[in-house]
This record gives structure tokens, C-alpha cells and sequence, in this order.
């Protein structure tokens, strides 16, 4: 089996330090909890910005030093959100794309999130996917529900992507795709051939589908973005637990972990990122 690709998504944008005291929040805070994943074996950071005021932002000076903290330090493949917060609009969003990262994440269509709506309609997504590809990034493609992968056929077949695509599957949000071992099967099956993919489960689903993509040949995200519990009632103490457990599952199922520069060779990244 490929080596195993581990992202952690180390805060996201929908949480604050009252959900987890552990939750990193400044670019400084941000930057170091990224290296300590690298160096417990994550090769992917999944980056969402903060303001001083610990606020979602995608402003493009906040991204770019948040990443160049981050490579001061280590080198893991950068990933910078487009889904931004809920509630956010569509330039505003899209903004850090023209940093040029490794890798930005297209949510690919509409969906509920619990009591509010991240919005996706199609015409988001066809401009997102041509602003990504102008830049020459590589998209991380989000699916949230079934539908999804055909939307992102559909861009395939517009020629807004190139094969082969990466996905991730975030499975359990509420009022999206329940996070189920049938679900995952089902989504891994409509996937493009040649496609990669990772699993995010959500919640209390994290470590289930974590370790059933181990075994499927898939790669894993986890994440206090996704999940911020190391077990029932028992808060994460950060990112770097989350992944040190995927590492050992790993282990113990004899699938090695991919280092940054062997995912870069999975993906198909260059090797460093053009024009930062
Ligand atoms: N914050 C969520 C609304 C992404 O990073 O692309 C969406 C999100 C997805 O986090
Ligand atoms: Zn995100």
C-alpha cells in the first residue's frame, strides 16, 4: 500500500477558546503546533487564519505570515483553506490563493452545517476552481455529501481540474453525511479512477474513519478543525495527540507514514512551492 498521508487541521474556523483551552489561535501559536504535528508525522497543515482578536480571517497578510512562521520552522505541505469561515463572502475567501500555497481545500457544493448553510452553489465553484488553477495550485476537493462528487466531475469535465484529483471525505456533520464505514465505501467507489483521497471524520468519528482509511488505502485528516475530544469527555490535549494516535494505529497495521516530500510524490506537487 502508498505510504500514508496524515493532515492535521489544526484549527479551523468555527471554534474558539471556549470550546478547548488548547485550541492554537495566533499566528505564533498556529506556526508551532503545525511543526510539532510535522515532527509527530503529519505532512499535510490544513491552515486557517486568526485575527489578533482570534477571529476567522482570510486576509492574505495574515496567511502569509502565518506560513512564513511556519517555514522558518519546518516544511510540511501547505494547505490553505477557501472555505474560510460560514457566513463569509466569496472574494473574501478566496483571497490567500494568490499566495500560491502547495494545496488550497475547494468545498465542492452547498451544504448544512448544522444550524447555518456553507454556501457553494455552482458558479462559486466554477470561478474558485478557475482562480486555483490560474495560480497553478493543487485543490484538495472537500465533499461533505454524495452530491459532491459529482460536482467535481463536473468541473473535471469543464477542465477546471487536473487528473489525477485529491479528495477528502469529512464525514459526520450534522446535517451532512453521517460518518459510516457504508458511506465511506460508497464515496470511495464514485471517486474518479486514479483519484487520492483522505477521510476526515467528524467528532467521535475520527479515530473509526482514520482507521478504516488505513485499511482502505485511503490517508487520514484529523484535527482539533474536526474534533477537538481524545476520548469521550476527555478534551484533546492539542493537535499533536490526534496524530501521534493515527501514527501508531499506522504502525500497528504496518502502513508506513509518508514523510512531507513522499506525499509531495504522491500528490503530485512540486517540490516547493512556486513564487512564495
Ligand atoms: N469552516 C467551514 C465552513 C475548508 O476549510 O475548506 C468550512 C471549512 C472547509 O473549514
Ligand atoms: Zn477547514
Amino acid at each position: 500500500m502508498e505510504r500514508l498521508i496524515i493532515t492535521v487541521a489544526l484549527t479551523g474556523a468555527e471554534l474558539s477558546l471556549k470550546d478547548t483551552p488548547y485550541l492554537p489561535v495566533t499566528p505564533e501559536e498556529i506556526a508551532r503546533e503545525a511543526c510539532s504535528c510535522y515532527e509527530a508525522g503529519a505532512s499535510i497543515v490544513h491552515l486557517h487564519a486568526r485575527d489578533n482578536a482570534g477571529s476567522p480571517t482570510q486576509n492574505i497578510g495574515v496567511y502569509r505570515e502565518l506560513i512564513a512562521l511556519i517555514e522558518r520552522r519546518c516544511h510540511p505541505i501547505i494547505q490553505v483553506s477557501t472555505g474560510g469561515a460560514i457566513g463569509m463572502g466569496a472574494m473574501e475567501r478566496l483571497q490567500p490563493v494568490e499566495l500560491k500555497p502547495d494545496m488550497v481545500s475547494l468545498t465542492c457544493g452547498s451544504v448544512n452545517f448544522g444550524d447555518a448553510v456553507f454556501y457553494n452553489p455552482s458558479g462559486l465553484l466554477v470561478e474558485f476552481a478557475t482562480a486555483i488553477k490560474e495560480h497553478g495550485v493543487k485543490p484538495e476537493l472537500e465533499i461533505f455529501d454524495a452530491g459532491m462528487v459529482a460536482n467535481a466531475i463536473d468541473l473535471l469535465q469543464k477542465g477546471l481540474l487536473s487528473p489525477p484529483l485529491h479528495f477528502d471525505l469529512v464525514l459526520g456533520v450534522p446535517g451532512a453525511l453521517p460518518a459510516t464505514l457504508k458511506n465511506l465505501l460508497f464515496l470511495v467507489d464514485s471517486l474518479p479512477p486514479d483519484s487520492t483521497w483522505s477521510v476526515a471524520g467528524i467528532g467521535r468519528h475520527q479515530l473509526s474513519m482514520a482507521a478504516a482509511a488505513i485499511l482502505l488505502g485511503g490517508h487520514v485528516r484529523v484535527g482539533l478543525e474536526d474534533n477537538i475530544y481524545y476520548r469521550k469527555g476527555e478534551l484533546a490535549k492539542g493537535n499533536v495527540p490526534l496524530v501521534e494516535r493515527v501514527v501508531r494505529l499506522a504502525d500497528e497495521f504496518e502502513r508506513e507514514v509518508a514523510t512531507a516530500d513522499q506525499a509531495r510524490k504522491i500528490l503530485g506537487l512540486k517540490d516547493q512551492s512556486p513564487g512564495r
